[in-house]
């Protein structure tokens, strides 16, 4: 049996890139340690910071909010998390249930955002009236949420769990495409426009998918395991998948060497053109006049719901006690 390359317990995982066995105990420390450096050397965080975490249930957002919630006393930065019930069937009520339980485990409070409460309907619903695909309105409504409830809380920044293999992927589909702007987007952290936008940060920047999984696994924390059903396997992403895949079979540790070179050349790539406003309904970050949320809700509700979006998470964070903020 394969022995732990620092203490000779019994090895749960090979590093590949690293050449390494490691134990339970070496392997969570390894992956802590991967976090703690990205924080550091991307500067993501500052003592007193308030973090927010979108929480999905799934297991990057576990191991983001397990890791950073293991990390908290070392770097003084205080985490509060998002869940958004998107109202995708029993996958939703399991993503609840899995989010309610980490974070009642990590003792990080929670502020929850039922759609069909909020706005009356679910992604399912909202895709149909918006005659739009799901996963292109659950991906705005997320961002904007997210967004929102950052401003909400005057948090300083919001982690999102993307992981090394994903953000190859788009890497690489954005390259095929010449899209260097969607590049641009890419980096390990984006800063804020006060009061609209708040600036995001990928403390998994270097963690492979598959080490975050077992990091969540390892360390028991609650993760859903099914996938959404609206997932299109047919898409281009999961092809680029299999091809990235390969590459890092035949050469370890390329995924994480194409993301330490793009962190260090983001700078270089050219940032989306045009202005950056305020939505004239909710007042949060948009390109024209209105925001593609309170567009979209007018459209398919009848009523832009991004200030009745911002006034229930305000209702929310009052209750728990997060506003207004103390420093
Ligand atoms: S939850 Fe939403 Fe994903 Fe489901 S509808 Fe698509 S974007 S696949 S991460
Ligand atoms: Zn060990
Ligand atoms: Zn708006």
């Amino acid at each position: 049996m394969p022995r732990c390359s620092i203490c000779s317990k019994p090895a749960i995982a090979y590093i590949r890139y690293q050449r390494k066995y490691l134990c339970r105990d070496h392997y969570i420390e390894f992956i802590e340690d991967k976090v703690r450096r990205a924080l550091r050397k991307y500067k993501m965080v500052g003592k007193g910071y308030r973090i927010l975490v979108a929480l999905s249930g799934g297991k990057d957002s576990s191991t983001l909010l397990g890791a950073l919630a293991a990390l908290r006393s070392e770097f003084g930065y205080e985490l509060v998390a998002v869940h958004i019930d998107l109202g995708i069937y029993e996958y939703s009520v399991k993503s609840k249930m899995a989010a309610e339980e980490l974070a009642k485990k990590l003792e990080v409070p929670l502020i929850e955002v039922p759609l069909s409460e909020v706005l009356g309907t679910t992604i399912p619903e909202l895709a149909n009236k918006g005659r739009r695909p799901p996963c292109s309105v659950c991906g705005m409504v997320k961002r904007y949420i997210t967004n929102a409830a950052a401003v909400e809380v005057e948090a300083d920044a919001v982690a999102l769990g993307h992981n090394a293999d994903d953000l190859a992927v788009y890497n690489l589909k954005s390259f095929l495409s010449q899209d260097l702007e969607a590049i641009s987007k890419l980096g390990p952290k984006t800063e804020s426009v006060e009061e609209a936008a708040i600036g995001r940060i990928r403390p998994l920047y270097l963690v492979y998918e598959k080490e975050s999984f077992l990091y969540a696994y390892l360390k028991g924390l609650p993760f859903l395991h099914e996938e959404c059903p609206f997932v299109d396997h047919r898409q281009m992403e999961v092809k680029l998948k299999e091809v990235v895949n390969s590459l890092e079979e035949e050469r370890p540790g390329m995924k994480i060497q194409m993301m330490s070179k793009l962190a260090l050349r983001i700078k270089d790539y050219p940032k989306p053109q045009g202005k950056i406003g305020r939505c004239k309904y909710c007042g949060l970050i948009t390109g024209g006049d209105v925001c593609s949320f309170c567009r979209l809700t007018k459209k398919a509700l009848g009523e832009p719901m991004g200030p009745k979006v911002r006034e229930y998470i305000r209702s929310k964070a009052l209750k728990l006690g997060l506003i207004p903020r103390r420093l």
